[in-house]
């Protein structure tokens, strides 16, 4: 179950994530479509359950922002703000509040969130 691994404007590899290396645009006839979701970049793709689950899986957010995917608000468990974590887009998840890290480019998650 090969993916194409997406290339974000990032430019390197998101370790840990579920996609690994492919080939460009070969999204697999074997799955069905509704099972497959494109990134904004035309060329990546991932399984629909990874839209709007507050993580980075096509490498630019496409996944997780408008336009091309529109998400609900974060849940109850995450902060929103622009997250300077390469894994998360616009949500953080709560546990990373008040940790004394910053993962918000506002440091709201050290200062206006009020915790997990
Ligand atoms: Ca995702």
């Amino acid at each position: 179950m090969n993916k194409v691994f997406p290339q974000g404007h990032h430019g390197k590899a998101a370790a840990g994530t579920k996609a690994v290396p492919g080939g460009a645009g070969d999204v697999p006839h074997s799955l069905p479509s509704f099972l497959v979701a494109h990134c904004g970049d035309p060329a990546s793709w991932i399984y629909s359950d990874q839209k709007c689950d507050g993580t980075n899986n096509c490498g630019d957010c496409s996944d997780e922002l408008s336009p091309v995917t529109v998400c609900a608000p974060c849940g109850p468990g995450w902060w929103h703000c622009s997250s300077t974590v390469f894994k998360y887009c616009d949500c953080i998840p709560r546990s990373l509040c008040r940790d004394r890290v910053q993962h918000c480019s506002d440091w709201s998650d050290e200062y206006a969130c009020p915790g997990p």
